[in-house]
């Protein structure tokens, strides 16, 4: 019931998307902007009569910020005593990580599914390590079709427990495997999943996400809260930015041959 719980913090979010800057100014791009409830379509449910961007060779990047305004949240230390392999190490609480410059790091970027279509590599793994009994990437992109490959770096038992989060669903389990230490990876196709929330059932702080699109153009904000989709074909699209706390919110972007289309998105910490 994840979306449902939080709907209401999403709908207090301010999004804004801010004018090309440098050599963008000689393709201008757009300024429309829209707030949408968390998730509000299917990943994989895509409507039939949008027809995906055909690549005609021209291309052009993303460049996207979020910001975060409000008060930031505390990042308390998660009490991991029920488990001495895991207690050795102290570690804080990661669901909302704030930059030093004010931008939010943990936000999934991407053109919305449907409506690009790109290269790629169906044969690449998504690796998911448990590694001092937390999920390392915290949250990844992913593409349906490709195979998940989840390691036990840990000197404990993990349970991997897979939920597939749905609107208006819930969570739907997928599956729910114990993975000793020195066990093999655990390797699962995705399915048609829409985002894949991980979580062990042994420690109850391990949170984790992989976000399910049809296409490559997806990338994780970083430390300066940003990301770069490079090579992506020219066009208009809707950008999602989506927050495993804070939910999606959604902007216009078009992007010109050879030009940087810039998007800011501002999360509101309000509530959380
Ligand atoms: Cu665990």
């Amino acid at each position: 019931m994840y979306y449902q719980k939080n709907s209401w913090i999403v709908a207090v979010m301010v999004l804004c998307i801010v004018a090309c800057g440098g050599d963008d100014k000689k393709k201008p791009t757009s300024m429309k902007t829209k707030k949408e409830p968390a998730m509000v379509q299917k990943t994989m449910n895509i409507k039939k009569d949008v027809m995906p961007m055909t690549p005609t060779g021209n291309m052009g990047t993303v460049m996207a910020t979020v910001m975060f305004k409000g008060k930031i949240p505390k990042r308390s230390m998660l009490n991991r005593k029920s488990d001495p392999a895991c207690a050795k190490k102290s570690m804080k609480d990661e669901t909302v990580i704030v930059n030093s410059n004010n931008t939010l790091k943990d936000v999934l970027i991407r053109i919305k599914p449907g409506t690009v279509k790109g290269p790629v590599d169906m044969n690449k793994e998504v690796k998911i390590a448990q590694h001092d009994c937390m999920y390392r990437p915290r949250i990844q992109g992913a593409v349906d079709g490709q195979k998940v490959s989840i390691s036990n770096d840990d000197l404990t038992t993990h349970n991997v427990h897979v939920y597939d989060m749905r609107k208006g669903e819930g969570e739907e389990s997928l599956y729910n495997l114990a993975q000793p230490r020195g066990a093999a990876e655990i390797k699962k196709e995705i399915e048609g999943y829409e985002v894949m929330k991980l979580k062990c059932d042994v420690h109850p702080w391990m949170t984790g996400y992989v976000v399910v699109s049809d296409h490559p153009f997806f990338a994780v904000t970083d430390n300066k809260g940003m990301v770069h989709l490079k090579n992506v074909p020219v066009g208009t699209y809707t950008l999602e930015a989506w927050h495993g706390l804070y939910g999606m919110q959604t902007a216009q972007v078009t992007i010109a041959k050879d030009s940087a289309a810039k998007a800011t998105f501002i999360f509101s910490g309000k509530g959380a």
